[in-house]
């Protein structure tokens, strides 16, 4: 680590950003990392030291997994001393998701680590990918009184830096993919990178970074529709390894009061099953209690998922069985921000 002269670690997965076209059929497919990097020369004019390093094989997001999250986390893990930040190339397919799950993975952070990549690939005329690129090592040198400003897991996007965990892919056709609705964004490039201080996790600087790699993906994901039924729900009660649930809401966290619903969650409790409350809208926060509708739910001790993402919580429920977290504390510590996912 030099003083006043950043050293950034670049991870390239895949995705878009440095896909090409196969011949044949026309398909975008994940390509080599001398490609792209050949693609974007102005690297060099950056005021850092870049370092790289590539998945073997990298992927389409789509293929994104808890063992390639593993793969990362150990990257990282394993040059944090030696690097003042790092950046990870990640499709947008999965990349809140992977953001999510890194953020849990990674306690005590106090470096950036910040996700980027792009709807066209870096080759393509009109690509997006360079902007991108080029502001996100540029936020991740960011240092103020010789230390980095950014000490969280931050994805950039279109002139964008927001809390990793508190996003979500909203679009597959704009440049503009991703949002942040219960959370402001920590920077924006315009003439200038503009930090909003107020927002960036302050991270206990004298804990040491520890990673954590340990997910359970027993876990469930409903999201409730009108017409939903018992039968379709049931399946899932009759599997025997199932250990958590995401429940997707209508609303302020609201779901059917009918009793059979009813009794499908209160059995699932009942044996042991962790359900969570988290609402099917983009913006705004479960609230159970606050209709009829969600009462039944906070009655039976459903967990509220407050204002999380489906993506952090679905992470966050596989991190916290993964790291077994007693029976009797699991509503309380999910119901907590760990890493500022929750309000
Ligand atoms: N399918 C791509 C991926 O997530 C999409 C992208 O990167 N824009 O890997």
């Amino acid at each position: 680590m030099e003083q006043g002269h950043p050293n950034i670690l670049l991870i390239y997965t895949g995705g878009t950003i440095g896909m090409i076209k196969d011949p044949n059929t026309g398909a975008l497919k994940a390509f080599d990392f001398n490609n792209l990097l050949k693609q974007i020369p102005e690297l060099k004019l950056l005021d850092c030291d870049i370092n790289t390093v590539s998945f073997e094989e990298p992927i389409d997001s789509s293929n994104m997994s808890p063992e390639y999250w593993v793969q990362l986390a150990e990257i990282i893990e394993a040059h944090y001393l030696d690097f003042d930040g790092f950046v990870v190339l990640h499709g947008s397919d999965t990349m809140s998701y992977t953001a999510s799950a890194l953020s849990f993975m990674l306690e005590n952070l106090a470096k950036p680590v910040i996700l980027t990549g792009s709807q066209l690939p870096i080759g393509d005329l009109r690509t997006d990918a360079k902007e991108n690129l080029i502001t996100s090592i540029q936020m991740a040198s960011l240092r103020h009184r010789n230390r980095p400003v950014i000490r969280e897991v931050g994805l950039y996007f279109e002139y964008k830096l927001y809390r990793g965990n508190r996003t979500t892919k909203i679009n597959a056709e704009h440049f503009e993919a991703f949002e942040s609705l219960n959370y402001p964004h920590l920077a924006e490039s315009g003439v200038h990178l503009k930090i909003n201080h107020d927002y960036l996790f302050k991270p206990n600087a004298r804990k040491k970074l520890v990673v954590h790699k340990l997910f359970d993906t027993n876990v469930a994901l409903i999201k409730l529709f009108p017409g939903i039924s018992k039968t379709t729900l049931e399946c899932m009660s009759h599997n025997p390894h199932i250990k958590g649930v995401i429940l997707e809401t209508y609303g302020a966290g609201n779901a059917t009061t009918a009793p059979w619903f009813v009794d499908f969650i209160k059995q699932l409790v009942k044996k042991g099953v962790h359900v969570v409350n988290v609402t099917q809208c983009s913006g705004g926060s479960v609230a159970m209690g606050q209709y009829e509708t969600s009462s039944h739910l906070q009655n039976i001790g459903v967990i509220s998922g407050k204002d999380i993402t489906t993506e952090a919580a679905i992470t966050k429920l596989m991190y916290l069985l993964g790291e077994k977290v007693a029976v009797k504390t699991f509503k309380t510590i999910f119901e907590t921000a760990l890493r500022g996912e929750l309000s």
